[in-house]
Parts: structure tokens; C-alpha cells; sequence
């Protein structure tokens, strides 16, 4: 009786250690945004919310006007194209973009456009419904990671598969 008890020990170790880990979804993220040179022209931080993750946004240096902005499938930004990152995060296989004809959409990686001022900043916070940091496919650390990408133009809202909105101009791994 005595070593079945000694023995129970360090099962109950075990076994609480794997529910405090399985249970331990970080409640915020962030993400240092380079453009094709390598220079950091932004940050992201991410935190965890009701109905999915906000996003606030801050970039510095870039061209005036609306780019196209969103959260890529594969968490790996190598410069000078960002190709690395993949597509949009798109758990659901939807369509391209809130004004897409076709159903489902949008993508869960599809956001709002970021306005950059004259003076190259720009600045949003930005509500990603259904995202989570948690586990599962939703998730921003999904097996492989996902990455913030900014582009040269705006996302028309409808064109699959990134709403036209061209090359890729800078890139940010999100990390815990
Ligand atoms: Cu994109």
C-alpha cells in the first residue's frame, strides 16, 4: 500500500503539469514588422479578446495611402518578397475579402486597409474576429505560425486571393 501511494505521486505531478500547460493560451502577442531591407517600420501588439484578437498596429516609413494588411498563413518573413509567408490565414477556406460575391468569406487573416499619412505613419487598432491565440486551427499559433503583412496598395475588399492589393512590403512574425 505504502509504494502504490509513493508511486501515485509523481503520476499526479505529471498529469496536473500537462493540464496547466494545455490550459496556458497566451492572452497577448506581438509582432516586430521589417520592411524588404530588413528595417523595422512597425509593431504590432496583439491581445486577446471577446470575440477574437485585437490588433494595434503602428508603422513608420512608409509610402502615403491605404495598404492592404493581413495576417499570413506561415510565420516566417524572409525579405525581400515575404513570399515565405504564404497566403491569408484562412482556416475556414473562405473567399477573399468583405465585399466578395462568393460565400463563404472573408478570410480570417483579411483586415481593414492601414492608412499611412504624409508624413509615412500610420496607426490602427484593428478587431480580427474569430482568431484566437489559442490552440486549434483559428489559432495565430497554428502549427508553423502566422505573420502581419503589409502591402505596396489597397485591398479592393473583393478580389481573391488578396484583393489586388500587390507586392508585399513588409513583414512581421507574430510571437508569444
Ligand atoms: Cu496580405
Amino acid at each position: 500500500m505504502k509504494t502504490r501511494a509513493l508511486l501515485l505521486i509523481p503520476a499526479l505531478v505529471f498529469f496536473s503539469a500537462a493540464a496547466a500547460m494545455a490550459g496556458a493560451a497566451p492572452k497577448s502577442a506581438h509582432a516586430d514588422i521589417m520592411d524588404a531591407k530588413g528595417a523595422k517600420v512597425g509593431t504590432a501588439k496583439i491581445k486577446a479578446v471577446k470575440d477574437g484578437v485585437q490588433i494595434s498596429v503602428k508603422v513608420t516609413g512608409l509610402a502615403a495611402g491605404d495598404h492592404g494588411i493581413h495576417v499570413h498563413t506561415v510565420g516566417k518573413c524572409e525579405g525581400p518578397a515575404f513570399t515565405t509567408a504564404g497566403g491569408h490565414f484562412n482556416p475556414t477556406s473562405a473567399h477573399h475579402g468583405m465585399n466578395n460575391a462568393a460565400d463563404p468569406h472573408p478570410h480570417l487573416g483579411d483586415l481593414p486597409n492601414l492608412k499611412v499619412a504624409a508624413d509615412g505613419k500610420g496607426s490602427a487598432t484593428i478587431l480580427a474576429k474569430g482568431v484566437t491565440l489559442g490552440d486549434g486551427a483559428n489559432s495565430l499559433f497554428h502549427e508553423g505560425g502566422t505573420a502581419l503583412v503589409i502591402h505596396a496598395k489597397a485591398d479592393d475588399y473583393m478580389t481573391d486571393p488578396s484583393g489586388n492589393s500587390g507586392d508585399r512590403i513588409a513583414c512581421g512574425v507574430i510571437s508569444k
